[in-house]
């Protein structure tokens, strides 16, 4: 890793390019925006890279001050997150209650359906990515609905962009407005900062190339 820069953020970048989960090109965000680079968590797709990125989160989040009583995975990616970070906080001495939602029940009224753990005391969401900051939403609603306090966010990747309210760009991210707004903490494992980072040390290579591209994306779209 580069001087100065968080380790464990230039790891976790580089382990998600080799899986092919963080790619370079032309994407079109949930947002309607035209990103050069797309994070798609569901590519850790065996056992193995599930395994490294539960390990990922669980030394995040561990790190972090946060504290929680248990952990829950919104539907769908949520679910197997979630569980697989369970289990290596339990590996890591930190055994927690963990709980997910099913989402065809959310269809026929309140609440939605919960499976496993009782949600109940302060909820740590487990989630992939925050882009606009909608997913996370449905989490705090469905927590509170449970009369649990949603109390923060771990997300593997955190773009710092502009979030969007009735298709405006603001001047916030959703992780900031879920900071400030709602009063949950986050913490990512890496972030679009790290991103740029990884790919300036890269120089003239073939991931280098994609520096410029990601740079001008968050000039257009990015906060702070
Ligand atoms: P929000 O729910 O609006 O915060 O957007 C998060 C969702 O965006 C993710 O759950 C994905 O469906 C999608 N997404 C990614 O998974 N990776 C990206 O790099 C970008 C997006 C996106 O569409 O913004």
């Amino acid at each position: 890793a580069a001087l100065g820069q968080d380790a464990l953020a230039q790891d976790f970048v580089e382990f998600s390019v080799d899986s092919g989960v963080l790619r370079f090109g032309e994407f079109r965000t949930k947002a309607g925006r035209l990103s050069p680079y797309f994070f798609n968590a569901g590519l850790f797709d065996d056992g193995a890279k599930l395994g490294r990125l539960a390990q990922f989160y669980a030394r995040r989040i561990l790190a972090s001050a946060i504290e929680f009583d248990m952990l829950f995975g919104p539907a769908y990616k949520g679910i197997p997150l979630a569980a697989a970070v369970a289990i290596e906080l339990a590996r890591a001495g930190r055994n927690v209650p963990y709980a997910y939602n099913r989402k065809e029940a959310k269809d026929h009224g309140e609440g939605g359906s919960l499976v496993g753990a009782p949600v109940k005391g302060r909820v740590l969401i487990v989630d992939d990515v925050m882009s606009a900051g909608t997913a996370a939403r449905e989490s705090i609603a469905l927590i509170k609905a449970a009369g649990a306090t949603p109390h923060a966010v771990a997300i593997a990747l955190d773009r710092q962009e502009k979030a969007t309210e009735d298709g405006r760009d603001v001047d916030h991210s959703a992780v900031q407005y879920v900071q400030q707004q709602l009063g949950l903490q986050v913490c990512a494992i890496a972030k679009l900062a790290d991103l740029l980072a990884y790919l300036q040390v890269q120089g003239q290579g073939e991931l280098g190339e994609h520096y410029p591209k990601v740079l001008a994306y968050r000039e257009r779209y990015g906060v702070e």
